[in-house]
């Protein structure tokens, strides 16, 4: 590049960051993702490093953190509230870890390792014991007064414990928005038409930068403390574990989570371990903050710039990156219902690479304006589906073009109707359409239905385009030659799928039921159908009300058990599967179930983390438990596992026995005789 167009870019890069800052800092409202963020600060500082003669006073890059407005008061920071270095890698990691110990000649370090909350840093001065002035860190040098916000979180002592120094204490920590809250502040201010939060963080920032207190204590705000500045006297420990530990004793609020650990080895372990908690903790974090717990090692070490030498943050693979839309179709479902996909140039993102994501239906795709062309945030947190968080309309080419939705199904040519007052199209094909007869057999074929292991979609989908496959009752014919013939298939794996298929034979009514694809019939139902007819029979000639008689289906799910054995098709399939040997046992209806729990109503809330709450459901009402959606006078008791809400709260309120995952194996172990 020639020093022109360098200047030039960096002109570009500053006029962006600079954009970017007001939309985060001034409006609290970020356009871009963070890691997009960063990426441009960190182009603009390397093309500033390698061309000192181009840096301005002015650049984004000479100012670290936020600005400082002129609403507040402002407060120098005695100490100066240092920033973080990062590290993203297990190599940086052990690169930071060797430095440290080579500058302390040491073999091993003692580290605190702490879960990264992502909300902004506070300072808390107490005097006597009594909270004087809350800062924000502002620029590392000098904050914002935002005392008269601060001592509306609950979290935050406006006293200490008795023991607490008399001397200044100053107290450093993070402020955060729980998942819980942020979600509930969001729906309300929604629905009264009012400005939402895009992350817990910026409704953090912004909470605490609110001028009335008033308005900043109705949103829930929370605090964890993690280092000291100024102390008066000599009530410091040795070490910063040991601070943390006397803070919690003076009534500060300290993450439980934090861990003291020997080495990098330690570290790491604890990185997997909270890499694993995360998306159960309550709170969002960003990464795992390592400290030297010495303070005698952490003055040998200094600090370099803003930063110290003795801590970093290794952060979590970003859960938001941008990319764009190369292409957007529709996929058709078991049911029939099309959804549109975007196509998306690849994007690493949370961990994974993403390549296609849902855009659920047509009146969200509108809502959303994803067009193609279109640059998107996409997000993906944990294991849950990667999403389109938002288009970013400045980068939206002027090419861009709408989707719409076709009026006939791409795979079988059927019409698509859109029932008024449903948000899916369907195709209207049924069992004519290929797409909709792979996506049966598919399930059919899956782990909580038939269980055949070996017969994969690709498989399926070249047996279904050889019209091999026609229904589900077909899977029963397949031989070793037929299945050898096909590509990419060797004579043993078709022997071992055969095997796989023979074994599947013997089955149960529920796997059945839930198998042969009736509209909203789960799991669940499918297990409460079993129970409750015992015998296929009298399922097919059971009527509405009959139907609607069992725990948990109602009126809706009763038509559609209805007009599935009302239709001939699929009485001709049961009746072939039959005839192919595919078999159950007869059982006794179990009207009422009668076990250990006879008699007792529970419900289930929260993340459970041991097993899957539908799971969970099935066997405490084969245990004859009612297990029900809300919590009344008649629950006996609750089961709340982690990020429970308002249920537990109800729970409490009404004197309602509550209980962890402990008590839930308890009950369960009941049914193991
Ligand atoms: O949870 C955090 N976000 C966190 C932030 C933490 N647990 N510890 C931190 N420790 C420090 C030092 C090492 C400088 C006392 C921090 C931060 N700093 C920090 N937060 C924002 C800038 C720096």
């Amino acid at each position: 590049m020639s020093e022109d167009s360098i200047q030039q870019r960096i002109e570009t890069l500053r006029h962006q960051i600079e954009q970017h800052n007001h939309q985060y800092y001034v409006l609290d409202a970020p356009k871009i993702p963070d890691a997009e963020y960063d990426r441009l600060m960190r182009e603009l500082t390397k093309l500033e490093s390698e061309h000192p003669e181009l840096v301005t006073a002015e650049s984004p890059t000479q100012r670290v953190g936020g600005a400082v407005e002129e609403r507040f008061d402002s407060v120098r920071h005695e100490l100066p509230m240092l920033s973080l270095g990062n590290v993203f890698s297990e190599q940086e990691l052990r690169d930071f870890d060797r430095r440290v110990r080579e500058r302390l000649d040491v073999d091993t370090i003692v580290y605190s390792c702490e879960p990264k909350l992502d909300g902004v840093a506070l300072s808390l001065l107490y005097e006597g014991g009594r909270l004087v002035r809350a800062a924000t860190r502002g620029d590392g040098q000098t904050g914002e007064d935002v005392t008269h916000t601060a001592r509306v979180i609950p979290a935050v002592p406006l006293r200490l414990m008795d023991g607490a120094p008399q001397g200044r204490l100053e107290v450093r920590g993070e402020v955060y928005m729980p998942k819980a809250g942020f979600a509930a502040y969001n729906k309300r201010a929604e629905a009264a038409g009012e400005k939402t939060f895009v992350n817990p963080r910026n409704a953090a920032a912004g909470t605490l930068r609110q001028l009335d207190p008033q308005l900043a204590a109705k949103r829930p705000l929370a605090f964890f403390a993690y280092s000291v500045g100024v102390v008066d006297g000599d009530w410091l420990p040795s070490g910063h574990v040991a601070t943390l530990e006397l803070l919690a004793e003076a009534g500060l609020p300290v993450c439980p989570h934090n861990q003291r650990v020997d080495g990098v080895e330690g570290c790491l372990a604890f990185y997997a371990e909270m890499t694993d908690k995360r998306d159960t903790l309550p709170y969002e974090i960003d990464g795992i903050v390592y400290k030297v717990d010495d303070y005698e090692q952490q003055r040998e070490l200094g600090f370099v710039s803003k930063a110290p030498r003795w801590a970093t943050a290794h952060k979590f693979p970003a859960q938001e990156e941008l990319t764009t839309v190369a292409d957007i179709d529709v996929q058709v479902g078991r049911t029939g219902a099309i959804t549109p996909v975007a196509r998306l140039n690849p994007v690493f993102v949370g961990g994974v690479t993403v390549t296609n994501v849902t855009l659920h239906n047509e009146d969200e795709m509108r809502r959303k304006d994803v067009r193609i062309g279109d640059t998107v945030i996409v997000r993906r947190a944990g294991d849950v589906i990667p999403e389109i968080v938002a288009v970013v309309p400045d980068r939206r080419p002027i090419d861009a073009r709408l989707f719409t939705m076709p009026s006939q199904c791409p795979v079988c040519q059927s019409p698509v109707e859109r029932v008024e007052g449903e948000a899916v199209a369907r195709c209207t094909g049924g069992l004519i359409c290929a797409a909709q007869r792979k996506e049966a057999i598919r399930h059919f074929a899956s782990r909580k239905a038939l269980d055949i292991e070996g017969l994969g979609d690709k498989l399926i989908d070249q047996l279904v385009e050889a019209e091999t496959l026609n229904n589900v009752a077909d899977v029963f014919r397949l031989d070793v030659p037929t299945l050898a013939a096909l590509d990419r298939m060797a004579e043993k794996s078709a022997g071992n799928l055969v095997a796989a298929i023979e074994t599947a034979k013997s089955t149960t009514l529920q796997r059945l039921l839930y198998g042969i694809g009736i509209r909203e019939v789960g799991e669940s139902t499918a297990a409460n159908l079993a129970r409750w007819f015992g015998r296929l029979e009298a399922i097919v000639e059971a009527d509405q009300d009959a139907l609607e008689a069992v725990p948990d289906v109602g009126p809706i799910v009763a038509s559609h058990i209805r007009a599935f054995f009302d239709n001939e098709d699929n009485l001709a399939v049961i009746a072939s599967l039959r005839e192919l040997g595919v078999h159950w046992p007869q059982k006794k209806p179990q009207r009422t179930q009668t076990g250990p729990l006879t008699g007792q109503t529970i419900v289930l809330t929260g993340t459970l983390t041991s097993i899957k709450r539908s799971e969970a459901k099935i066997a405490l009402e084969a245990l004859g438990a009612k297990v029900s959606g809300s919590v009344s006078k008649a629950t006996s008791l609750v089961i709340a596992g982690e990020k429970a809400g308002s249920k537990l709260t109800k729970a409490t309120e009404l004197g309602v026995e509550v209980g962890g995952e402990e008590k839930l194996a308890e009950l369960l172990s009941l049914g193991k005789t």
